[in-house]
């Protein structure tokens, strides 16, 4: 009786999350373990729109231009365990306004941070530079 009394109220808190939080908060787990489930590459996925929608870009590598990507990522997902990735603006990893992105993370709408249609190119911090993880790059969160 006790477990579905707790099932009742967590269901009830999470519909109550799910309305009063920002749009698409609650939903991003479930849009996560989807991708997931879907064995994408390991290393870097861009989508063209929100929450990996639209076409889809992998970047296992460093690349220094996104080939027919160029200027149309909307949401962004390291999809590794141990990789990081830098996210410029300009092609050949040029650019004042770039990101870090850590292992695991998810972005699901770069437009929040103003970086919506404008990676141009991505580099994958080799294992010294990554002893360091992100510090001294901008992050998202
Ligand atoms: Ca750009």
């Amino acid at each position: 009786m006790k477990l579905v009394s707790y099932a009742a109220v967590l269901a009830g808190a999470l519909a109550v999350m799910g309305a009063a939080s920002p749009a698409g908060a609650a939903s991003e787990t479930t849009v996560r373990q989807q991708v997931t489930a879907d064995a994408y590459p390991i290393g870097l996925v861009l989508g063209e729109n929100q929450r990996l929608g639209g076409k889809q870009f992998y970047a296992t590598y460093t690349l220094s231009e996104l080939v027919g990507f160029n200027d149309k990522a909307s949401s962004a997902w390291n999809n590794t365990t141990d990789k990081y990735f830098i996210l410029y603006d300009d092609k050949s990893f040029i650019g004042g306004n770039n990101y870090c992105m850590r292992p695991g993370e998810y972005v699901w709408d770069l437009h929040q941070f103003n970086f919506g249609d404008k990676i141009s190119s991505v580099r994958v911090l080799d294992a010294v530079e990554s002893r360091s993880g992100c510090n001294g790059y901008r992050t998202f969160f």
